[in-house]
């Protein structure tokens, strides 16, 4: 059993309302989609997502999609899906970086070596520790009140008890005051956490982050840019809330210096960012030897990584922090024919063959973007 093609799609997904970061508000999310066959004609399917083109991550999706088409695809045709560490390891000693690109090829391979054993994906990483996890949802209409209102309604569906809020855009003093409310309002039933991602300077934080922390919340993402290790070092060793690093915890180099340096002591995990799910575990092994906490991360994947992301989390014994694979919820549509099911504060980790997914074909051409093929694409 051989690889015999690689094709990368990108597609547009509405979402059901407005989610507002720092530097984008997405109202229609980009995700790639990888398909890997093999010679008998089984087929695996991966994705990755961004956010907001270029303004989030360097990873664009047509960046994604050129430097797999023209540098990796390449390299792995011909090989046994099964060794997908060893392809990784080959495509890493000619591709530099390209993370986002390596994990849509790796996840496919993955799933496409699962399935043809007849196994789920998380039996290829030691097998499950954990058969749900509990799952945040995030605040970010840019509205307090109709966050206040969404966060009640979610609460009495027993689907979140954790909540994400995104302050990074706009005055943070005022952010600051729209976080307190929430809270005010929610009490003691949910778990407040915030993400900034990277738009405060180090004196901003110093303010606001004493605040938050008098105001109760529970976790503090990415306050700072990404570059600013020294900076997140000192407001880890300040204040008793956690600080996560996310933008910044991106290698396992990176995640290495972090755990060096106290530069945070907790780390949201995004196979994504790592450069496929071998790397994440890397990442995982770091972070456990280091007493730094976890956190099952997203880039707001569809239903189709976000189950990839799930099983490869259902593998990893202690997520302090749980998850916030909640992207499928997210979406107007998804591109698969099951859905992942959310119930009880917590996501059901899917358990069929490769990523338990069934991908929706049609779905697939309704959302891709036109490139000159999209007729005949998947025959
Ligand atoms: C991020 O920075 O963590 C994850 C959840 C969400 O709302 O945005 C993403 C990205
Ligand atoms: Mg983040």
């Amino acid at each position: 059993m051989k690889i015999r093609s690689f094709e990368v799609y990108i597609l547009d997904l509405p979402t059901i309302r407005p989610h507002q970061l720092a530097m984008h508000t997405i109202t229609v999310q980009t995700i790639v989609l990888g398909r890997v066959t093999d010679e008998e004609g089984r087929e695996g399917w991966s994705e990755v997502a961004t956010i907001g083109g270029a303004s989030y991550g360097e990873s664009t999706p047509e960046a994604i999609k050129a430097n797999i088409d023209t540098y990796i695809t390449p390299l792995i045709i011909g090989q046994a899906p099964i060794h997908f560490d060893k392809i990784m390891d080959d495509v890493s000693k000619l591709v530099r970086g390209n993370y986002f690109a390596k994990t849509v090829v790796e996840n496919a391979i993955i799933d496409l070596a699962a399935k043809a054993k007849g196994i789920p994906a998380f039996e290829l990483f030691g097998g499950q520790i954990h058969k749900s996890l509990p799952i945040a949802w995030t605040l970010a209409s840019g509205n307090t009140e109709k966050d206040i209102e969404e966060a009640q309604e979610l609460l009495q569906q027993k689907r979140h008890n954790i909540f994400k809020l995104k302050i990074g855009k706009g005055d943070p003093f005022k952010n600051v005051e729209h976080v307190r409310k929430i809270k005010e309002a929610l009490g003691d039933a949910a778990r407040l956490t915030v993400d900034v991602n990277q738009a405060w300077d180090e004196d901003t934080a110093n303010y606001c982050i004493a605040a938050l922390e008098a105001g109760g919340v529970s976790m503090v993402e990415q306050p700072l840019q990404a570059w600013d290790f020294e900076g997140m070092a000192r407001l880890t060793a300040k204040f008793n809330v956690p600080i996560m690093a996310d933008e910044a915890a991106t290698s396992i180099q990176d995640v290495f210096r972090i755990a060096k340096t106290r530069a945070g002591n907790s780390i949201a995990l995004k196979p994504c960012k790592h450069g496929g799910m071998t790397q994440t575990k890397k990442v995982v092994g770091i972070a456990e030897a280091a007493g730094l906490g976890l956190y099952g991360g997203t880039m707001i994947e569809s239903s189709l990584g976000t189950a990839a992301c799930a099983q490869l989390y259902s593998t990893i014994s202690d997520m302090k922090f749980g998850t916030e694979i909640f992207g499928p919820l997210l979406f107007k549509d998804n591109v698969t024919v099951n859905e992942i099911k959310f119930e009880n504060f917590e996501v059901v980790v899917p358990d069929g063959p490769g990523f338990g997914m069934e991908i929706d074909k049609e779905k697939v051409k309704h959302y891709a973007r036109e490139f000159s093929g999209k007729q005949e694409m998947m025959n």
